[in-house]
């Protein structure tokens, strides 16, 4: 079976052993039978070489702190996948109760007994239980300690997030600021999650180049920076830290001769790198975080034998691919692109002419229309599509149609001072209406009619069953006045889930239609979702990257949307707001008319 299955990663196998140590304790396992498993799991964690050759070799035992029982227990995980071991602790002790251990005032005793007396094995439920009083009644426990655990948890889950992509984004660029110009530093660089621009951020990862000499001089600096408030470990070359705003950010320190290896290698994904592993393993090349070279006759790395390693450009070229932008290194089809082409075409922040998706004091936005307005022009945009909210909303102060009278004359009144004046900008009469309950759009139809786009949104009933969902969100896509749907899934990332739709049909049917799909920029949203992107291009949907801007600052979330729309393989020509004023305005016109 080996065959078919890939070599785990080092990672992996200390992952799956991790699991096995944690789930002893809970089910209060022989102490040492269970350190053994952790003494493992850190051992290979922290090994330098890969474990393959010592796995196929079966000579695992020659690595001081694996014993013979373990080293048998990983030869099974590799050949068919699983560890019986941890397999038979999982029947014992549900898996979810592994995050309890962290809480400090429980041990694994309590957690067990906890479990068992109420059923409970999240800690969502762990939280209720102690809200409705009833942790306290539990023997042993008392008033005293389920205080400690309450606030321990409400500690764990600021810190164990993971954080959004401003967040990390702000962090990085200071952290870096801190550190660029210090003796001995050749090169500094993001890798990681927040290199490839995912949605969402673990820790945050940096990468210097410099010689040994300057290694330490560096951490120093780094571990006593005014944002770290604890230091999480440190090294050779590795340094963790814990940022104010509990993130942990690692910084790597690499030879300059490798540099562009362990960028590469610390940019991921691992799914990326697995895929550029095995491609160099088909030349008969060895591909690591220290460059890529030649196996020997052993089919082992020959470290004599080096081929490119400081640049990750020569390292893609020596593979026979064009550079890959970060974004893009995901494991999805990039390899079989980049072997051909040498770029693929992607939008860019300074494609970007106008910014479409903001509210403004009519409805639930901080800044006039005026204000917005001026905002945008002096960030050098075109024109400024208004949204604000629709009748249905009341919450979030939407308008009526007297109101929306009322806002058109305000904006005509605008724009023919800007005309007046001389300035090129133009304000765009939207609105973000709500898709009702049975998708239809907010107004009737002559009110639909005087606006020159529109966004249409859910906003209640996010929980609807799919196929109902389906059939509003058609519903609204067909209707000739949408011009796009905004945020498609309505999910608030690290707090609110996404409602249930087949966003492939969802995808096919808008692109059909004529009727784009934004791209919401905020970091709480980036909805629509990146991993849709090929299908997106396949059918070629239009988006649009919205900053959906509720204040001035929020107008620069457009650069979040960016390079998520980016991550989404969007090029300029199928990003609507990248359009002059004029083609964004026919291309509302024409999807309306080919819809009625
Ligand atoms: P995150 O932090 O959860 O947002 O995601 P990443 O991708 O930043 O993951 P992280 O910080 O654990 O590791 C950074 C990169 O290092 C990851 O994208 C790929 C690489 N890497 C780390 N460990 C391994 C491993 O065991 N195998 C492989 N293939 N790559 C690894
Ligand atoms: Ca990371
Ligand atoms: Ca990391
Ligand atoms: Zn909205």
């Amino acid at each position: 079976q080996r065959d078919l299955l890939p070599m785990p990663t080092n990672r992996d196998i200390a992952d799956q052993l991790d699991l096995v140590y944690q789930l002893m304790q809970l089910a209060g396992e022989n102490r040492f039978k269970a350190i053994a498993f952790d003494r493992a799991s850190q051992t290979i964690r922290g090994f330098e070489e890969d474990l393959g050759t010592y796995i196929e070799e079966k000579r695992l035992t020659d690595i001081k702190g694996i014993g013979k029982s373990i080293a048998n227990d990983i030869y099974t995980y590799v050949e068919t996948g699983y560890m019986p071991v941890l397999e038979a602790f999982k029947e014992k002790v549900p898996v979810g109760l592994i995050q309890w251990l962290d809480i400090s005032g429980l041990g694994p005793k309590n957690i067990v007994k906890i479990h068992q007396q109420f059923g409970i094995s999240t800690l969502d439920e762990l939280k209720e239980c102690i809200d409705r009083g009833d942790l306290a009644e539990l023997p042993g426990l008392g008033a005293k300690s389920v205080e400690k655990i309450k606030k321990s948890i409400a500690w764990m889950e600021q810190f164990e997030e993971r954080c959004h992509l401003n967040e990390a984004d702000e962090i990085a660029h200071e952290l870096i600021q801190s550190l660029q110009d210090l003796p001995g530093v050749k090169a500094i660089e993001v890798a990681g999650s927040l290199r490839r621009s995912k949605e969402t951020i673990g820790d945050i990862d940096i990468l210097i180049a410099a010689d040994k000499a300057h290694i330490d001089p560096i951490f120093d600096s780094f571990t006593s920076h005014e944002r770290v408030v604890e230091i999480l470990g440190r090294g050779e070359t590795k340094s963790s830290v814990r940022s104010k705003e509990g993130r942990q950010v690692d910084l790597r320190i690499v030879d300059p001769e490798s540099f562009g290896a362990a960028l590469m290698y610390f940019t991921g994904s691992k799914e990326h790198n697995v895929a550029m592993r095995s491609r160099a393993r088909e030349r008969g090349l060895s591909l690591n975080e220290y460059g890529l070279f030649k196996l020997n006759n052993e089919g082992e790395t020959d470290w004599e034998a080096k081929i490119s390693s400081d640049k990750e450009s020569s390292i893609y070229k020596d593979l026979g691919l064009y550079w890959i932008p970060p974004e893009l290194r995901e494991d999805r089809g990039e390899l079989d692109w980049f072997s051909e082409h040498e770029h693929m075409p992607l939008i860019k922040q300074e494609h970007i002419r106008g910014v479409i998706h903001a509210h403004s004091t009519w409805s639930d936005g901080k800044y006039s229309i005026q204000e917005m307005a001026e905002a945008c022009i002096a960030r050098g945009y075109e024109y400024l599509g208004i949204t604000d909210h629709s009748k249905t909303a009341g919450y979030a102060g939407g308008l009526s149609v007297d109101r929306v009278l009322a806002q058109w004359k305000e904006i005509e009144n605008l724009n023919a001072h800007y005309a007046a004046e001389g300035v090129d900008f133009v304000i765009f009469k939207g609105i973000e209406s709500d898709i009702l309950g049975n998708g239809d759009l907010d107004y009737p139809a002559d009110i639909l009619a005087g606006f020159d786009f529109i966004v249409a949104s859910v906003h209640q009933q996010l929980d609807m069953p799919l196929e109902a969902m389906m059939d509003r969100f058609k519903q609204a896509i067909e209707n000739p006045f949408t011009t796009m749907i905004g945020h498609p899934t309505g999910r608030l990332l690290l707090k609110r889930g996404e409602s249930a739709l087949d966003m492939n049909a969802l995808i096919e049917h808008a692109a059909e239609q004529q009727t784009a799909i934004e791209i919401n920029a905020s970091p709480w949203r980036l909805d629509l979702d990146w991993t849709w992107g090929n299908k997106a291009k396949q059918t070629g949907l239009f988006t649009s990257v919205n900053p959906d801007a509720h204040s001035i600052d929020g107008i620069d979330d457009i650069q979040y949307g960016v390079r998520l729309a980016r991550k989404a393989k969007f090029d300029q020509p199928r990003v609507l707001n990248s359009l002059s004023a004029k083609d964004f305005l026919s291309w509302a016109k024409a999807s309306y008319e080919s819809k009625s």
